[in-house]
């Protein structure tokens, strides 16, 4: 499969689904055919945090999400394990500063989307050099989702970015909400990344689709 092209990646951005079986509370393979059925436009597999689950019982979480992305054509994503991506054969991996080097992660996953989160513009820099398709940028607003997340810093950095002339596809993350997807979108990114908002909604295809009307309604 060739690389995935910059126009492309940007439209899967948009809506961009991030959750594990933690952050859910009803069945992840029910939340995520919900999300979809509201209109996410990519979805990336977080197992993370207390009570994540590990081994086999993950492995079978994966595949069971990622089925219901292929039905859909949506996107699936890995967040650090790129053995599970490998294994998987997932459209992508997403990685943290703290993670494996992001030269090594791109060549072993070769063309499969690779993203990186990024927080100043010498990672931005070097994660260009590794081969990024996109960035994610954050926390932009409060979360309580990522414990060792890093001071919420606003949209900042993504206008900076914008000013400086990087035209990578960016999502922010963190706090993003249907009432504050729009401010992201203004300065600069070209989706957002959700995990709360979504996975906790109280109606879950609702809540997607009002986060796709706060996006759409901003036009850069
Ligand atoms: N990464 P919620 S913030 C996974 O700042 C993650 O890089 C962040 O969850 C970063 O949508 C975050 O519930 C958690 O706030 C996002």
């Amino acid at each position: 499969m060739a690389r995935i092209s910059k126009e492309n990646l940007k439209d899967a951005l948009k809506v961009y689904f991030i959750m594990g079986s933690v952050n859910c509370t009803i069945h992840p393979t029910e939340v995520l055919r919900q999300a979809i059925a509201g209109g996410i436009t990519m979805f990336q597999f977080r197992e993370k945090g207390k009570g994540a689950l590990i081994g086999d019982e993950k492995y079978k979480l994966a595949k069971e999400l990622q089925w219901i992305c292929r039905d859909n054509q949506i996107p699936f994503l890995v967040n650090d394990d790129i053995e599970l991506a490998m294994a998987l054969d997932a459209d992508g991996v997403h990685i943290g500063q703290e993670d494996e080097p992001a030269e090594y992660v791109r060549k072993q996953i070769g063309d499969k989307i690779l993203g990186i989160s990024v927080h100043s513009y010498e990672e931005a820099t070097a994660a260009i050099q590794s081969g990024a398709d996109y960035f994610g940028i954050g926390p932009i607003f409060l979360t309580e989702t990522k414990e060792d997340a890093k001071p919420v810093q606003g949209t900042t950095v993504i206008q900076e970015f914008r000013a400086n002339g990087i035209t990578m596809p960016i999502v922010g993350i963190g706090g993003i909400t249907p009432e504050n997807a729009a401010i992201v979108i203004s300065a600069g990114a070209d989706g957002v990344s959700v995990i709360t908002a979504i996975s906790k909604a109280a109606s879950i295809p609702d809540a997607v689709i009002e986060l796709k009307k706060s996006v759409f309604s901003v036009k850069n």
